[in-house]
């Protein structure tokens, strides 16, 4: 299974939206094993399909500590959420980086699975914050738009510059 490759902010291809998965086929299994493979090599304990330049709406978890809990979320809508938490978040796209976020603490979504499946499951603690994390990459959001102009330009600055070194 290969790994892809993960697109870095400021690209501006991860402002892309990704579009419903309508068919639940063999493509789509081999999408979302590749996506676990390259969420576990990365390491991370998520990563949206965005990420790696596909528009599905696809997303992959795991936060457990043995890396034995995989989640597959497919076409994800965030049913309720409640409270509020502000937790230090880090992104693959934007590596080295780590910023608080305020986010809700506790979230219902309904997803598919990848067979299909619809499922609505509650979520809390590091997995509602991830599942949000990955939910708005579907919609091209990173977490760094949460944060202030000045910072996001430092971090814009810092990438660019860690990118020219790694040509
Ligand atoms: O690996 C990741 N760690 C993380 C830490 C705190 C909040 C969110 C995340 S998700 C991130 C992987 C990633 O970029 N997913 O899109
Ligand atoms: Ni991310």
């Amino acid at each position: 299974m290969p790994t892809l490759p993960i697109l870095y902010f400021p690209n501006p291809l991860l402002r892309q939206k990704a579009s419903p998965v309508e068919v639940f086929d063999a493509a789509l299994h081999t999408l979302v094993d590749d996506l676990f493979e390259t969420m576990y090599t990365a390491p991370g304990i998520g990563l949206a399909a965005v990420q790696v330049n596909v528009l599905k709406r696809v997303i992959v978890i795991d936060v457990s500590e043995d890396k034995n809990a995989p989640l597959c979320l497919i076409n994800p809508e965030l049913l309720e959420a409640h409270g509020e938490e502000k937790v230090e978040e880090g992104c693959l796209s934007v590596p080295s980086i780590y910023e608080p976020v305020t986010r809700a603490q506790s979230i219902k979504v309904r997803f598919r699975c990848r067979n299909g499946e619809t499922v609505e499951q509650d979520f809390d603690g590091v997995l509602a914050i991830c599942v949000q994390h990955e939910m708005d990459h579907l919609d091209g959001k990173l977490f760094v738009d949460y944060l202030s102009e000045l910072k996001r330009s430092r971090i814009r600055k810092k990438m660019e510059k860690m990118r020219q070194q790694t040509l």
